[in-house]
């Protein structure tokens, strides 16, 4: 039987099966991408015109590393697609990302693709989003502690450690993972949160995937919107 590690690397080529013959790529963050950084880099090592656009300093070193050509950080970009991974994924292919610490960027240039390819693997898989993730909010560090109490209205706010200290993320902002139990209404929670001041970006991505790629023991199956 193939390990979590195998089904990781066979979703990462299953993606690259979906790229066009060249263009600029937007590059997710965490260890499903990391295969896929990896593949990209191969492929432009054999001679295809990608070029990357990172959502994390992470992936920006690994992808630099391997000779990705890499756009600035500053866009605008006409990202053609972008490949990312998701922590949970519903039964309409909404997500909760931002177990990695990169969802502003991640979202960032999510809407800046005009296509969004999401590669996972089963056990992402819930009916209802926040049944076993929380929902990653990342806040300003002023005033992060009122910010704190106007997140408790929707769950439980645990803010997130590294080595015993506050997490930072790329930007140097904070990450409140928020348990809410399972989420009714994720469009309607992500909307509330962000009337909140102090909160930056969210890890609820609401109909921000194209297509899903999710691998299993039996192989990689696809996943639309519309089924
Ligand atoms: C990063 O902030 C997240 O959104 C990642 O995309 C997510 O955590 C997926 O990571 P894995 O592929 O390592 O599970």
């Amino acid at each position: 039987l193939p390990d979590r590690e195998e089904l990781k690397r066979r979703v990462a080529l299953a993606a690259m099966e979906e790229l066009p013959g060249g263009g600029i790529i937007g590059l997710g963050t965490g260890s499903t991408v990391r295969y896929f950084i990896d593949a990209l880099g191969a492929a432009v090592a054999r001679g295809h015109a990608y070029v990357g656009v990172p959502t994390s300093d992470a992936s920006r070193a690994q992808a630099a590393a391997i000779g990705i050509p890499l756009l600035a950080d500053d866009g605008p970009w006409a990202i053609d697609v972008t490949v990312d991974g998701a922590d949970e994924i519903d039964d309409a292919l909404n997500l909760v990302k931002g177990a990695g610490g990169a969802l502003t960027r991640e979202k960032i240039v999510n809407v800046s693709s005009r296509r969004n390819i999401i590669i996972a693997n089963d056990s992402k898989l819930s009916e209802r989003l926040g049944e076993r993730q929380p929902v990653p909010v990342e806040v300003l560090p002023f005033g992060h502690l009122s910010t704190r109490q106007h997140l408790a209205r929707f769950g439980t706010p645990l803010l997130r450690r590294q080595d015993g200290d506050p997490f930072r993320t790329d930007s140097g902002h904070l990450i409140y993972d928020l348990r809410t139990g399972a989420i009714d209404d994720p469009r309607a929670l992500d909307a509330a949160l962000h009337q909140i001041p102090g909160v930056i970006e969210t890890g609820l991505f609401i109909a921000r995937a194209d297509l899903v790629l999710i691998a299993d023991e039996t192989g990689v199956r696809r996943l639309t919107p519309h089924g």
